[in-house]
Parts: structure tokens; C-alpha cells; sequence
């Protein structure tokens, strides 16, 4: 069924999730989040696509938050239900068995900022802006947004960025290591594919296994992470396409992975 906040464009083993409200600066309201959710689920069941690329529609933005008009027009005890449906969709991407790439220009502000987060890599062009300004509105970014910040960069940083609600520019998320690429403008959507492509081509058990124990590693503490891990990495060495790779390798040939 097609979704009317979101758009979904397949190219080969790639879907690329576009979040279409430019008139609002893609700003994330309730249809949004579970237009996403409905989205990501059927995504995560179709195993011909190898890797996810979310970006915005428009020339400005990526996300600018969540929809400050509707949280206006809610009741003040919805804060929790808005918690809990924006934490699940944030648990979905990261736990998505394909890898999640955001592809971020204009502004990332907000819970854009904390879908972004949620993401596997965050590429983002020279002009992009990113910040948390909840504080401003009387609010903070819940949904396990001070705490992905916090585990991403630190919490020194992610402390003044939450209290100070002040906006950065790319070349600052970069140096704090929010962001993972950094690029000139004209060259996002090509890094964006490049890193799709190259991820899409390796295998979709490793690379769910993998996700499978990063996953754990920011979740739990060390020992119970380390089991996790163990297991994980036990299926992936079950796999078909661990032969195959390794195989590959010896015969000096490109490897074919299935996903099994
Ligand atoms: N919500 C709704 N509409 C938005 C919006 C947003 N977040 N951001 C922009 N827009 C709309 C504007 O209202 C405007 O619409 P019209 O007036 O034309 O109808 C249109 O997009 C263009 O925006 P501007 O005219 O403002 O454009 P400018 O270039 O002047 O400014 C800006 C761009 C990004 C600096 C500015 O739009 C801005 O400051 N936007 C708000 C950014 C913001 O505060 N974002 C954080 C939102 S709060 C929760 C957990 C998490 C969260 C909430 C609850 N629970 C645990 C309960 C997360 C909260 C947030 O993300």
C-alpha cells in the first residue's frame, strides 16, 4: 500500500526510504512514525534487498524534528505514548537485518537528528545542520535520545549539545564523530550509493550477525555483549556464505553470497 508521508524507491538491491513532507521540513508527526515503522517492517522481510538508505525530500532538509504543531495540539500526558512509539521505531532501524545508511543535508535537528542516530552510518553533506533544540520548546529529546547521543559521542558533548539546544554545522558533527562521512554537497548522493553498494554486497548473514552483535555491544554491559557476540558469530560461521566467502578468496574470484 502506498504511504502518503513517506516514499520507498527501489534500485536493484538498494531501497532508498525518502520522508516526504517537505512543506514541513520533513517534520516526523504520528502518521509519519507509523508509516516508517509499516515500511521498515516490510523491508526487514524481503531479503532481495541488501541495504537501506533513508534521506529527505526537498533541498532542505533531512528531518527538522518532530512535528512541533501536533505536539502542540496533544495533551500533555501523550508524552509517553510518543515516547514509546518513537523508541520502537528508533530499536527497529538499528536492529533492521540490512544495513541503515542516512544521508543527511539541510537540517537534522531534533528526533531527525535522533532518526539519524539511529541509523548504522550517518553521511552528511558540507551544508547540513544538526542540533537538539527541544530545550528551547520546553521539552528534551526522550525516546532514547539523550542516552543514543550519550553512547555515540560521549557524554561531555552530548550534555552540552542536549542543555544548550544550539545548532552546529557538519564540519563540528564530524569532528564529534556523530557523523561518519563527510562530504561536499554535490558528492552526497554518490558517497551515499558507493556506501550501499559496497555494504549491499557483502553477506546479508555476516552483515545481520554483525549488526546482531553491535547492537549488543551498545545495549548491555561487556560480559553479556561478549555471549551475544559468541552466538552470533557461531550462525554467521554456520553460514552457507562463509564458505563461499572464504572460498572465493582461495580461488581468487569474486565471492556470490545468497543469504544463507
Ligand atoms: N515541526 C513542524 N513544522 C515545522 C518544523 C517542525 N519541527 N520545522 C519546520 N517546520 C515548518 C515551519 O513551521 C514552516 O511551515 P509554515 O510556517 O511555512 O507553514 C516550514 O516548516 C518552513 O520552516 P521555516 O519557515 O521555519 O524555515 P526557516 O528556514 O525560517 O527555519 C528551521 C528553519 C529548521 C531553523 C526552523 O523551521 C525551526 O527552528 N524548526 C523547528 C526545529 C526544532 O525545534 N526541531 C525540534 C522539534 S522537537 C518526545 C521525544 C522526542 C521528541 C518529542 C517528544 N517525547 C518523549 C514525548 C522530539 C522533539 C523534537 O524533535
Amino acid at each position: 500500500m502506498p504511504f502518503e508521508t513517506i516514499l520507498q524507491n527501489n534500485d536493484g538491491p538498494i531501497a532508498t526510504i525518502i520522508m516526504n513532507r517537505p512543506e514541513a521540513l520533513n517534520a516526523l508527526n504520528h502518521q509519519v512514525f507509523t508509516e516508517l515503522t509499516a515500511c521498515l517492517t516490510d523491508i526487514a522481510a524481503d531479503r532481495a534487498i541488501r541495504a537501506i538508505i533513508i534521506k529527505g525530500a526537498g533541498e532542505r532538509a533531512f528531518v527538522a524534528g518532530a512535528d512541533i504543531k501536533e505536539m502542540a495540539a496533544s495533551e500533555g500526558h501523550a508524552g509517553s505514548d510518543r515516547s514509546y512509539l518513537g523508541m520502537h521505531l528508533y530499536d527497529q532501524i538499528r536492529h533492521m537485518p540490512q544495513p541503515v545508511i542516512a544521508s543527511i543535508d539541510g537540517y537534522a535537528l531534533g528526533g531527525g537528528m535522533l532518526l539519524a542516530m539511529a541509523c548504522d552510518i550517518r553521511v552528511a553533506a558540507d551544508s547540513a545542520t544538526f542540533g537538539y533544540p527541544e530545550i528551547k520548546l520546553g521539552i528534551f529529546p526522550g525516546t532514547g535520545g539523550t542516552i543514543l547521543l550519550d553512547r555515540l559521542i560521549g557524554p561531555a558533548n552530548a550534555r552540552a549539545i542536549c542543555l544548550t539546544g544550539e545548532l552546529f554545522d557538519a564540519a563540528r558533527a564530524y569532528q564529534l564523530g556523530l557523523i561518519t562521512h563527510l562530504v561536499p554537497r554535490e558528492e552526497l548522493a554518490a558517497e551515499t550509493a558507493r556506501l550501499a553498494a559496497l555494504m549491499g554486497s557483502y553477506s546479508p548473514v555476516a552483515m545481520r550477525e554483525l549488526k546482531c552483535a553491535l547492537n549488543a555491544s551498545m545495549e548491555m554491559d561487556f560480559e553479556a555483549a561478549r555471549e551475544i557476540e559468541i552466538a552470533a558469530h557461531a550462525r554467521c560461521f554456520a553460514s552457507n556464505d562463509r564458505l563461499e566467502g572464504m572460498n572465493a578468496f582461495i580461488e581468487k574470484r569474486s565471492p556470490q553470497f545468497r543469504g544463507d
